[in-house]
């Protein structure tokens, strides 16, 4: 590996990176390759490609099992899954949300015409504020959607609270907590529905996907009919519906994928103990912790770069990324700053002093099965140097 001593040995400065691949964040678990083929063959002997198919319902069924929930709707994506939660629970008028989130929990609302509102996130968890979020209710509020973010579970209790008081559907964007617990119970279980993404880039994947789960008989009957056209049996429309169903295929990653489940957990909870012992040593970086006594999928390595840090959070990415470590900005600028709410609502970073300070601060480094233990050890060991030596003196 690549020795660092001087900036000139850093790639940005034209020094060869330390990897001749790039490493990213998100790069997919993948299981047994053989058995996803076995279950692909099966499905080109049945001609049997989406709708229901026996891959999707066994899915559901295990995914019901695992999380202990009594309906789990798989879907084509995390987006749609949303989208269809958000009109199942009959949302409308305006909605409270992060700024600090992936841009689809915003979208999901817009794109149904539903205003979304920002509320700020406690700077020590980076999900929402319950004190926030009652500061932005209006006459016009229907509900509020929490984001479990980076695995980590939102301040549900108060944010139940707050709901009761006024009367508001609570549901949770869960994309990032699949297979976590909150309170020694796997999310999936609280507020009226959570929603989940098995994009390539999470823990869990079906190429694309996504689920919404819930505890409620009648909206898990709501959630199906909306999801397929509104078909309640052959030639029978009832409903306005959409097409949120997922293919046989997907499917069949998701039955691989959970077959290899605890080996990824068991992968990324070694990344994260490494990062976690390296990172601590370092003045100026803070990583977020999880919570050892809960279960977590420890899918995201977060970290917060402080003032006391030699370098910018900015001109630290840059450097990584030189190197080819791939870093990100998870999620700067926020959604506020993204269109169309920077020119709708101008002013909404107003009320997001501590939704601007995280984003600003935040990178998220690689993971997963795909990381080796060497190359963590090696970026630990570049922050350290970066963080010991100014080179920029
Ligand atoms: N709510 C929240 C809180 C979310 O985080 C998300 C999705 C959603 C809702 C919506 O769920 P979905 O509709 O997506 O199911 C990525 C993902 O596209 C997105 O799913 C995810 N959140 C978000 C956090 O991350 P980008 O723009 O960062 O993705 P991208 O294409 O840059 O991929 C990240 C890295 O992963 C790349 O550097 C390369 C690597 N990669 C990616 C893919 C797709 C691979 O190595 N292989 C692959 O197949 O958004």
């Amino acid at each position: 590996m690549k020795q660092i001593r001087t900036k000139a040995d850093l790639a940005i400065n034209g020094a060869t990176p330390a990897f001749d691949q790039p490493l990213h964040v998100g790069r997919p678990n993948m299981g047994d390759r053989e058995k996803f083929l076995q279950y692909a063959n099966e499905i080109f002997d049945r001609r049997w490609f989406s709708n229901n198919g026996p891959c999707v319902k066994e899915l559901e069924k295990k995914l019901s099992d695992h999380l202990g929930v009594k309906h789990c709707i798989v879907m084509c994506n995390g987006t749609i899954a949303l989208e269809i939660a958000i009109r199942a629970l009959g949302l409308k008028g305006e909605v409270i949300v992060p700024s600090y989130t992936f841009v689809a929990t915003a979208h999901a609302l817009q794109w149904q015409e539903i205003t979304p509102v920002f509320a700020d996130i406690d700077p020590n968890t980076h999900t929402l504020d319950p004190e926030a979020v009652r500061g932005m209710i209006t006459p016009r509020t229907t509900g509020i959607v929490g984001v479990h973010l980076w695995g980590r579970p939102c301040n549900v209790e108060a944010l139940q609270a707050v709901a009761d008081e006024y009367g508001l559907q609570l549901m949770f964007d869960a994309a990032h907590a699949f297979s976590c617990t909150h309170n020694s119970k796997m999310i999936a279980n609280f507020g009226r529905c959570e929603v989940f993404s098995f994009h390539a880039t999470k823990f869990f994947n079906t190429f694309e996907g996504g689920m919404v789960a819930t505890n409620d008989d009648d909206l898990a009957k709501q959630l199906r009919l909306m999801q397929n056209f509104g078909f309640s049996g052959a030639d029978n429309v009832i409903y306005p519906g959409t097409n949120g169903k997922m293919t046989e295929l997907s499917a069949a990653m998701g039955l691989t994928g959970l077959n290899s489940l605890e080996e990824f957990l068991e992968v990324n909870k070694k990344h994260y103990l490494n990062y976690k012992q390296g990172i601590a040593a370092i003045s100026g970086l803070n990583i977020v912790e999880y919570d050892e006594a809960e279960r977590n999928n420890y899918q995201y390595i977060v970290i917060e770069v402080s003032d006391d840090f030699p370098l910018s959070r900015d001109q630290l990415v840059d450097i990584l990324q030189a190197e080819n470590i791939l870093a990100r900005k998870y999620f700067w600028p926020g959604c506020h700053n993204m269109e169309p709410y920077r020119s709708l609502y101008p002013h909404a970073g107003l009320m997001l002093p501590e939704t601007k300070k995280v984003a600003e601060q935040v990178i998220v480094l690689p993971t997963g099965t795909a990381m080796d233990e060497s190359s963590i050890k090696f970026i630990v060991k570049l922050l350290k140097t970066l963080a010991d030596i100014n080179f920029f003196s």
